[in-house]
């Protein structure tokens, strides 16, 4: 603890004074009586408790940033999936034990009261995780930076099952309060939309566009502090609440009008409520766009405030100020809002707005699926954001001139790379805003940064080669190893010191223990552990008894077609045939646990959650497989429950057709708790496979190049389901009426569909063979325990790499160019 002890403090730390906090923010803030208090009462106190804290370092963090006018990163995302607040900010605050201590004097436990807390889940999936491991990693390794998003007022959607069937609840996540935001009206923006552009004439005799008769927003900021580990800094997280601008409009007022009036006001307010449950497309939503353009306006107002504050000497020093980064295209209305703020409103030549944004600017993409690529038409983008559309235009038109100098008359060359995509309708592609208004795009993993240059804009990489760069994904070890696997991490330090949470690399000291039989003894019983907690929770939520001593095969993350889940249904459904053709069949037991959330339209997502849902039921109640195959579904996956699952897996599931997935960071981190992975060649795979070593991962099926390969040839599952009699027989039974014989016939045929005459877009036949095969050898592996723990302990050992510590150093250095401010 060595700069937080330099750190000036007022508030102690120790045991009593920690439960004295605890009393009276109870009795104070809260307005409860110790002996009426409920264990969440108790809860919101811990974390009041915990808040002061923090908010004693955020001021000295801030006034350190502002007297020395640092320059910072302030990271736009429209998601960022922070999970449960309380116990992360105890590990980094360093006072996790003493606080431990302090609530078993009252008579409480810790662990329950942490339970109460719910998870703030304002992210559909990575995109939306990695930002919030990112502003882990920003504070702990003093950064300065701010993340922007929205006050969501309902995060993802809450999953039950029913019948099997995915039925989804609003996330009320704010029902009982959120003690950890702090409301800031005094940095209220306003911003505009709609209305139209007129030309009038300026005082200088200057034809100039006016935008009238927009429609007013107001964003209020909810700040969110988040602390680094084992320093002083706090950033900040700052969320933005829609209001309406005014509390009525005087004029429908006066009229009469006073129901019209603050029907009106709801309307302003509803642009923050819920989060959008996609993580695919969004593609013509208006209040999608709407919500982009809210937050973008807002953050950039407050940047410009902040700036204009520490540098009253105007714009020179702007882009040594501030860098932007964009995650995904999902804030790049950003650069159209930058540029039409500097130009209309500062007055800026257009040669000097474009200098500005393109070095402010910096662009990651998070997936190459083309249905994923956000586009807008032209109608609706100028119905709702009227002068962006005309500077957008102007974008192009001088990006359309830059290509012409470097590919003279080549129009095809115009086309693909426009901004405006030439079609019923007119589209604006807001990636290749992005790429044109960036100084650098970058990919997730090193493949997908290959392909980004290779097949996704290959043009814009030969027009500019050096903006691309790849930064491969990374998670924050202090909640995916420390706070999530307590008993793993307590031994991990007794052997190697207790360093490791932020310097990672200190993990490699554990290959000395890889074949040391009393620590892989000791390393396999945490597992057991872990596996008997988790068996607890599969037993309350899914009615399902499991042995903690079979194999954990887990696939935990989105359902999507891409990402295989129907893959492992299949090799499931072979296991239960061959049971049930061979009673006497002797394999590895096994529990098949899946947890995962369907975007509320994507049918065919759905239609596999209730496939493993049927699958489950007849084989867990089968008396014939006598527990070999046992297969849950876990309800209402969410970051605490990643937290429950992952210290307790054996296998990592991270089967995505080659070149599909773009990074993943659920591979990640179970192979940082000792799960071994099975997997394609796909994303991060590829690098967990290149530090783990290829003996302690089991890969399997088709390259990339041979995917594309399959696919020129003109692929046909068919081929594929003839000549395997196995897979004929599964798909088949898959698309029967066998595993729902009480509903309407046909209702798991679409599955079977998808995977024949629907083409099998995944070629999940064409690794199937490959996939049963290596399953065998997971299989025989894992009985061999002591092979088997040591695989295990190299996983742990070796994927330091990973820890998004490293990935933000590497943004700092080579990107944002920031330095660290220690405070
Ligand atoms: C417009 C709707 C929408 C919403 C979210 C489209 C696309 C997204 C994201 C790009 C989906 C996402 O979470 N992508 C994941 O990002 C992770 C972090 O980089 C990667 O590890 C995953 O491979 C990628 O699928």
């Amino acid at each position: 603890m060595s700069s937080t002890s330099e750190f000036q403090t007022t508030l102690d730390n120790s045991v009593s004074a920690l439960k004295e906090s605890i009393l009276q923010n109870l009795t104070y803030r809260l307005a409860r009586f110790p002996n009426r208090a409920t264990k969440r009462d108790w809860m919101l106190a811990v974390s009041y408790t915990a808040r002061d804290r923090i908010l004693e370092r955020l001021q000295a963090t801030q006034s350190t940033h502002q007297k020395n006018k640092v320059r910072r990163v302030y990271y736009l995302s429209l998601e960022f999936l922070m999970g449960r607040m309380l116990s992360n900010g105890l590990y980094n605050l360093g006072i996790f034990d003493n606080l431990t201590k302090a609530v078993e004097e009252l008579g409480l436990n810790l662990e329950e009261l942490r339970n109460e807390e719910n998870d703030m889940g304002l992210g559909n999936g990575g995109l939306g995780r990695l930002a919030a491991c990112f502003l882990d990693s920003l504070a702990t390794l003093d950064y300065p930076a701010i993340g922007y998003g929205i006050y969501y007022e309902y995060g993802l959607f809450r999953q039950e099952f029913v019948n099997g069937y995915q039925i989804e609840h609003p996330d009320n996540w704010l029902k009982f309060g959120n003690p950890w935001e702090i409301v800031r009206p005094e940095y209220i923006q306003t911003i505009e939309m709609y209305g139209e552009v007129e030309y009038i004439f300026d005082d200088l005799g200057n034809y100039r566009p006016k935008w009238v008769n927009s429609k007013k927003v107001m964003g209020v900021p909810y700040d969110i502090p988040v602390p680094g580990y084992d320093t002083g800094t706090v950033i900040l997280l700052r969320l933005w609440r829609s209001r309406a601008f005014e509390e009525f409009n005087l004029e429908t007022f006066n009229q009469g009008g006073y129901v019209e009036a603050v029907r009106e006001k709801s309307i302003g307010e509803s642009i923050s409520k819920v989060l959008y449950p996609n993580d695919k497309t969004e593609n013509g939503k208006e209040l999608r766009l709407v919500q982009q353009y809210f937050f973008v306006s807002c953050s950039l107002r407050d940047i410009i405030r902040r700036f204009k504050a520490e540098n009253p000497g105007g714009w020179e020093l702007f882009s040594s100020k501030v860098a932007v980064q964009l995650n995904d295209t999902h804030p790049a209305i950003a650069i159209a809002e930058l540029s039409r703020i500097l130009y209309d409103e500062e007055n800026l030549s257009w040669e000097k707005t474009w200098e500005i944004v393109t070095q402010t600017f910096a662009y990651t993409n998070h997936t190459l699926m083309p249905e994923a690529l956000e586009k807008w038409s032209v109608d609706l983008f100028g119905r709702v954001l009227p002068r962006h559309l005309q500077i957008i235009f102007e974008i192009n038109k001088h990006h359309m001139e830059q290509i012409e100098r470097h590919w003279p008359g080549d129009n095809e060359k115009k086309r693909i790379l426009s901004i405006i995509e030439e079609g019923h309708p007119k589209m604006v592609r807001m990636a290749h805003l992005a790429v044109v208004g960036s100084y650098s795009v970058n990919g997730v993993a090193a493949i997908h940064t290959e392909l980004l240059k290779k097949t996704l804009f290959p043009e814009f990489f030969e027009l500019n080669p050096t903006k691309f760069n790849n930064k491969t994904n990374g998670i924050t070890p202090r909640r995916w190893l420390q706070a999530c696997n307590p008993l793993l991490s307590n031994l991990i330090s007794s052997k190697i010191g207790k360093s490791w949470p932020k310097n990672i690399d200190e993990l490699k000291k554990l290959e000395a223990f890889a074949e040391d039989a009393e620590f892989q003894k000791e390393f396999m019983r945490i597992k057991f552990e872990n596996k008997k907690r988790l068996s607890a929770i599969i037993e309350k939520d899914c009615g399902v008894t499991v042995d903690p001593s079979a194999l954990f095969d887990v696939q935990i993350k989105r359902l999507h077609e891409y990402k295989r889940q129907q893959l492992n249904l299949l090799h499931i459904l072979t296991l239960y045939r061959r049971i049930i053709q061979n009673p006497n069949l002797d394999i590895q037991p096994r529990v098949f646990i899946f947890a995962a959330k369907a975007a509320p339209g994507y049918d065919m997502a759905k239609t596999i959650i209730k496939a493993i849902n049927a699958v489950g039921e007849k084989i867990n109640n089968d008396p014939r497989v006598e527990n070999r195959i046992k297969v849950v579904f876990l309800p209402n996956y969410r970051v605490s429950l990643a937290q429950r699952i992952i210290p307790a897996a054996d296998l990592s599931e991270q089967i995505s057709t080659a070149g599909t997935e773009a990074s993943g960071t659920g591979n990640m981190k179970l192979a940082l708790n000792g799960a071994l992975t099975i997997g394609t060649l796909d994303g991060a795979n590829i690098e967990i496979k290149e530090e783990v070593g290829d003996e302690n991962i089991f890969i399997f099926g088709h390259t990339v190049d041979e995917v594309e390969e399959i696919r020129k040839k003109g692929y046909n599952s068919f081929d594929y389901y003839h000549a395997n009699e196995e897979l004929k027989a599964v798909v088949d039974w898959i698309g029967s009426n066998y595993f729902t014989p009480d509903e309407h016939s046909g209702i798991l045929a679409p599955l079977r569909w998808s995977l024949l005459e629907g083409g099998d877009r995944y070629l999940v036949l064409a690794d199937y063979a490959q996939y049963i095969e290596c399953q065998e050898k997971v299989g025989v592996a894992y009985r061999n325990h002591a092979a088997w723990a040591k695989m295990a302990i190299l996983n742990t050992a070796r994927v330091g790499k990973f820890s998004s510590d490293r990935t933000i150093h590497e943004y700092a250095r080579n990107t944002w160019k920031l330095s660290q401010v220690p405070i």
